[in-house]
C-alpha cells in the first residue's frame, strides 16, 4: 500500500484538522467518515488506538489489535492516532504496513480525548472501540465484547474491571477512587454502571457523534457515559482482563494526580448535570 494514503500526517492539512479537533459537531471535511456503511449488512468495528509515548507497547499492540478474530458477520478496521510522540513511537509507526491499519499523526500533543475523537471522526465502522497503546487491557476482550453487540439495537458495550466483585488494581487509590466515580455517576445519570474509567469502550458511531464529547484531556472517558446515560441509552458491561501498570512501569494517574483527576471527574458530572 502506498505509504501516503496510510499515514495521515494533519500537519499538511491543519487548519482543515485542527477545526474539526476543537469543533466537534462542525461540518466535517470528509463526509464519507460521516456514514458508516449505511447499507452495508455486515457490522464493521474501527478499533481505534491511541497513543502518546508508547514506543515499548505500540507495535504490539497494532499487531493484537489487526489480528483479532470478530464473531462472524464482523468486519474491522483499525486507526492509530499518535498524539505526537516524542519517545520514537513515530518512527515505529512509519514502518507499520498492514491492510486495514490507518495511522493518524497529530501535530502536537492535544490530550486522549482529542485523540478519540479524531479515530471516531475518521471512523468507516458502524461502531469503535478504544484499545489503549499501552496494553493494560487484552485484545483477547474485543471479541467478547463485539458479542455482546446487537447490531442496530446496541448503542455502548463496556469492559469492566471490577464486576464479578474483582479487585485486580494495583493501588488501592485507583481502585476506591473508580468506585466512588462510578457510584456518583449512577446516582445522578441513573446507570448500573459498575467501571465507568475502563479503557475499552464501544459504543455505536453514529450516537457518539451527536453527543458533543469534551476533547479535553481525560475528559472523554467520563463525559460518554455521563451523556450516554442522560440521553436515555443503555450501557452494557461484560468482565474484561486489566494488566495495570506500576508507577515505575509508567503510571500516570496515580498519588495527587490522581486525586486532581478525580476532582475534575466531579466537575465533568456537574458540567453534564447542567447541560453543558
Ligand atoms: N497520558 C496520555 N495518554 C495518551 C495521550 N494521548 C493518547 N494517550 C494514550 O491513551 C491511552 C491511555 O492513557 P494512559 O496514560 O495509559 O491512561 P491510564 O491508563 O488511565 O493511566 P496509566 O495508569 O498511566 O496507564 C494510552 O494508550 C496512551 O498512550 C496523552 O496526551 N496523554
Ligand atoms: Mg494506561
Amino acid at each position: 500500500m502506498n505509504h501516503e494514503s496510510r499515514i495521515m500526517n494533519h500537519e499538511s492539512r491543519s487548519t482543515d484538522y485542527e477545526s474539526r479537533i476543537t469543533d466537534y459537531g462542525s461540518p466535517i471535511p470528509n463526509p464519507q467518515s460521516l456514514i458508516p456503511n449505511p447499507q452495508s449488512p455486515i457490522p464493521k468495528l474501527s478499533i481505534i488506538i491511541c497513543a502518546y509515548n508508547e514506543r515499548r507497547t505500540i507495535l504490539d499492540a497494532i499487531a493484537q489489535a489487526h489480528a483479532v478474530a470478530l464473531p462472524d458477520g464482523w468486519d474491522k478496521e483499525v486507526i492509530v492516532v499518535d498524539n505526537c510522540s516524542t519517545d520514537g513511537t513515530r518512527d515505529l509507526l512509519e514502518t507499520v504496513d498492514m491492510p486495514g491499519v490507518r495511522i493518524i499523526l497529530h501535530p502536537r500533543n492535544l490530550g486522549k480525548s482529542a485523540s478519540i475523537l479524531t479515530g471516531i471522526r475518521e471512523a468507516t465502522g458502524d461502531y469503535f472501540l478504544i484499545f489503549d497503546a499501552d496494553l493494560e487491557y487484552e485484545a483477547a476482550d474485543i471479541p467478547r465484547m463485539v458479542a455482546a453487540v446487537t447490531p442496530g439495537e446496541t448503542v455502548a458495550v463496556f469492559g469492566s474491571r471490577t464486576l464479578g466483585g474483582r479487585k485486580i488494581y494495583l493501588y488501592a487509590q485507583n481502585y476506591w477512587g473508580v468506585r466512588f466515580l462510578t457510584a456518583v455517576a449512577n446516582l445522578l445519570f441513573g446507570g448500573h454502571l459498575t467501571d465507568i474509567a475502563t479503557g475499552p469502550k464501544l459504543a455505536r458511531v453514529a450516537v457518539v457523534r451527536s453527543l458533543n464529547l469534551s476533547s479535553h484531556e481525560f475528559d472523554l472517558d467520563f463525559d460518554l457515559p455521563c451523556k450516554l446515560l442522560k440521553n436515555g441509552y443503555k450501557i452494557e458491561e461484560i468482565a474484561i482482563n486489566y494488566h495495570p501498570r506500576s508507577v515505575a512501569q509508567g503510571k500516570g494517574l496515580a498519588g495527587w494526580k490522581a486525586v486532581r483527576t478525580g476532582l475534575r471527574v466531579l466537575w465533568i458530572y456537574f458540567k453534564v448535570l447542567i447541560g453543558k
